[in-house]
């Protein structure tokens, strides 16, 4: 007969928050993580030789906390770099569910909860979601959430999929989902590889689900944001919709075709 704990993919999880140039964010995100889920979540930050000192930082809270590690890289090399290294991090050891999450206060630990139960329920990429019902955007001025809200819908439109937002950056992945991923053909422009981490689980058949986050501005340090962003990012969705797009229509034009094709031959008899 069974006995003893039933076991939950989110009791092995890996929270990844990238850095670069947080001195004053890393040790406020570490210590609300630490506070919220004290058991079941390890840390890895990904700092790229921040010129502020970020990564010194993150090696005195590691030698101090068993649950924290880091990963130093030689330069600043982009998010979706980082978030790629963390990744292989992870799935170098035995985690079953990798988060993302930023330094700068944005995505709150105390509601990582939210995500891991639904891939405890069975969810293979659960994005915390400004634009489902519940979700919040804080601190925003109206140009940027409007950008954000009209970019989403612009890319719901493009790719389908059904989600609302796929730019978000707070997220959970379940490891089987991250295995099946070929994590160097990411495309890095701007933040667009979080769109196409997301279509491509959505393409793959996982299940994909958002809960409702409170997002909230950054108080402290700067963005790192380039300005031409949306542009590129708009630029790459709308060719990936093309072709996506593309390809339904010849699949459907091929179900058709066969469709009469075997109807005619039935009729005469072939
Ligand atoms: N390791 C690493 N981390 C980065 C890099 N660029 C940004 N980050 C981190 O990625 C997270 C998100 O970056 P932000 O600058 O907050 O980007 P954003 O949230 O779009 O911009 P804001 O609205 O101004 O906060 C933060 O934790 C950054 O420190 C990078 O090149 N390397
Ligand atoms: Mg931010």
């Amino acid at each position: 007969m069974a006995t003893g704990h039933s076991t939950h993919p989110s009791d092995r999880t890996l929270v990844i928050i990238p850095t670069y140039e947080e001195l004053e964010n890393l040790p406020l995100i570490v210590g609300r993580l630490r506070a919220a889920e004290p058991e079941r979540v390890d840390i890895l930050i990904v700092d790229d030789n921040s010129p502020d000192g970020t990564g010194q930082l993150a090696d005195e809270l590691a030698a101090a906390d068993g649950h924290i590690n880091v990963l130093h890289r030689k330069g600043k090399g982009g998010l979706c770099g980082a978030y790629v290294a963390g990744f292989r991090w992870g799935l170098d050891r035995d985690y079953q569910v990798l988060c993302e999450m930023d330094a700068d206060g944005s995505h709150a630990p105390e509601q990582l909860d939210r995500l891991l139960s639904q891939i405890d329920g069975g969810s293979d990429l659960v994005i915390g979601s400004r634009y489902v019902p519940g979700g919040k955007v804080v601190n925003w001025p109206w140009n940027r959430w409007f950008l954000s809200k009209a970019g989403n819908i612009y890319i719901s439109i493009a790719l389908g999929g059904g989600l609302s937002d796929m730019t978000a950056g707070y997220r959970a992945y379940r490891r089987s989902l991250v295995e099946s991923l070929d994590l160097d053909e990411l495309s890095n422009a701007g933040y667009i590889f979080q769109v196409d981490l997301a279509f491509r689980a959505v393409e793959g058949g996982f299940a994909v689900d958002e809960v409702p986050i409170t997002f909230t501005e950054r108080e402290i340090g700067e963005s790192k944001l380039a300005g031409s962003f949306v542009k590129d990012s708009l630029m790459v969705v709308t060719a990936w919709g093309i072709r996506h797009r593309a390809a339904q229509v010849s699949t459907l034009a091929g179900a058709f075709w066969r469709l009469g094709r075997d109807s005619v031959r039935q009729k005469i008899g072939r």
